[in-house]
């Protein structure tokens, strides 16, 4: 139930993201991707967000279509010289309002590659994939 609060509370910031970009205090940026089928079936969203003392960035994945497919999103940022990459899925059905959502912390203006895919179970391939750069 803890989860599920946040979780909800954390899509309901992604959605405040999406609406009021240009009113962000912080350096970083709010990024959204679709995948690139006619009618997307997959968004991915990446933004900072300052929750009291916590300053962190967020990413999800947004299943927007009961068509079999997930939606998956990776954000790849380059630490030292290695690549760093996480991973969400929405893999629990289409709710195109709600995002699965992860936290992680990532050095202020650091660039993140952000890419969404669909896939056909947790080990199908990756089609549609598009991706954007977002800074941390
Ligand atoms: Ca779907
Ligand atoms: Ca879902």
């Amino acid at each position: 139930m803890r989860t599920a609060l946040r979780t909800a509370t954390l899509a309901g910031t992604a959605l405040l993201a999406f609406t009021a970009m240009s009113t962000s205090a912080s350096a970083g940026t709010t990024v959204s991707v679709n995948t690139t089928d006619s009618t997307p079936g997959g968004t991915g969203i990446f933004w900072h967000y300052i929750d009291g003392d916590i300053n962190t960035e967020a990413f999800g994945a947004r299943d927007n279509q009961a068509d079999g497919l997930r939606a998956i999103t990776t954000i790849t940022w380059r630490s030292g010289g290695a690549l760093v990459t996480r991973t969400v899925e929405d893999a629990n059905g289409a709710n195109p309002v709600e995002s699965e959502i992860k936290t992680v912390k990532i050095p202020e203006g650091t660039d993140v590659t952000i890419q969404v895919c669909l896939k056909d179970g947790p080990n199908g391939r990756h089609r549609f994939c598009d991706h954007k750069v977002a800074k941390a």
